[in-house]
């Protein structure tokens, strides 16, 4: 189960964040958890009940009468209501569980004979977002949940890593587009999401700079002054506790900006906003987002030659 705060969830719902925040204390309708920042922390079911209210309300509901129906009740008729997949949805929810079946006990064989013959016969990016990324999201939930062990995850985060790099380097290597570096920030071991943002600017004839986990901010600076990028995307899944947060703001800003136009994305990031607002450090919400952003530099390094 995912977690989120609440800027994220006033996202997810489109209610404000005050909002949320008189229901909690009116209705005993969510249960956030605590971090050890004491930021709330929601889940899932959190969203969705939300999600429910927000459409109810906009059906013409009343809230008072929604929150008379309680938590189960209304995360019942959440899940009831829910939209139905699609077939592709279907299609790829089927192969992931499949892919899935063989880890416990592990079949290796089986497993990249479907992985690889899906990947094969799907548009790459179709690959990367349907079956990629979920497939990376699932198998880290399991080992999060201990119902696979580390070895099993990391054999399958490299096997996805390497499809990822291998789409890369079908791909003519870059000699003029824009210049992007692509890094996570220290202690940072989440790494496909940045691959896949490396593989989205390659793609759209970006020179990318791809560094990956755990870059030094210092090292970081380093290359942006030899490199001299157009921009320098990091990518942020963890968001870190406000201390850290904090001096990592300070570091970007003071090492990293001067030499580089500098982007931040990921749900990390997303919980960071304020600070990353206050140091003028853009935030990408999106991939599409991310798109059009690639496609202003690249006609920008275009009218330059
Ligand atoms: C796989 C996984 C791991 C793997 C990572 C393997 C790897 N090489 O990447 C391993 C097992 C190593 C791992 C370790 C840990 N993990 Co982990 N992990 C996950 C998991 C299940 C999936 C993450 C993932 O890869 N998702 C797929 C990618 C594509 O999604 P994503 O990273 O979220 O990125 C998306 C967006 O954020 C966005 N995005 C990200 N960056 C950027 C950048 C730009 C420019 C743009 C446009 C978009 C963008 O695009 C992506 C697609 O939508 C998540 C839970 C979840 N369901 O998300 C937890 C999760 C991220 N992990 C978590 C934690 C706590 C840890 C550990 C601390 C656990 C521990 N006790 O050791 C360690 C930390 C390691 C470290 N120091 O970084 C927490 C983070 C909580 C938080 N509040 O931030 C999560 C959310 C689980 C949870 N609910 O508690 N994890």
């Amino acid at each position: 189960m995912n977690t989120h705060r609440i800027h994220r969830v006033a996202k997810l719902t489109g209610l404000s964040k005050d909002v949320i925040r008189v229901w909690e204390r009116r209705f005993d309708l969510l249960k956030p958890t605590r971090g050890a920042n004491r930021y709330r922390n929601y889940s899932d079911e959190d969203v969705a009940l939300l999600r429910y209210l927000k459409e109810q309300l906009d059906a013409g509901g009343s809230i008072g009468e929604l929150s008379k129906l309680g938590r189960e009740e209304l995360l019942g008729r959440a899940r009831a209501s829910a939209p139905q997949v699609s077939f592709v949805d279907n299609t790829f929810g089927r192969l992931l569980r499949e892919l899935l079946s063989t880890l416990d006990p592990f079949d290796r064989v089986t497993f990249e004979k479907r992985l690889n013959g899906a990947v094969a016969v799907v548009p790459f990016e179709e690959a990367l977002h349907g079956i990629l990324l979920p497939l990376q999201e699932q198998v880290g939930r399991l080992w999060h949940d201990g119902h696979v062990n580390i070895a099993i995850e990391h054999y399958v985060t490299k096997q996805i890593q390497q499809k990822i790099f291998s789409a890369m380097n079908q791909l003519p290597v870059a000699e003029f587009g824009a210049k992007v570096v692509v890094a996570c920030p220290p202690g940072e071991e989440h790494d496909i999401a940045a691959l896949a943002v490396a593989y989205r600017c390659r793609v759209r004839g970006c020179r990318v700079y791809y560094l990956g986990a755990n870059v030094p901010i210092a090292s970081l600076a380093n290359l942006c002054r030899t490199v001299k990028p157009d921009l320098t995307l990091i990518s942020f899944p963890l968001a870190q506790s406000d201390d850290k947060a904090t001096e990592l703001v300070e570091h970007l800003t003071r090492e990293v900006a001067p030499a580089s136009r500098v982007a931040v994305g990921g749900n990390g990031a997303l919980d960071m906003r304020d600070l990353f607002e206050k140091a003028h450090i853009e935030i990408v919400e999106s991939f599409a987002e991310l798109d059009m952003m690639l496609d202003r530099l690249t006609r920008q390094s275009l009218s330059r030659t």
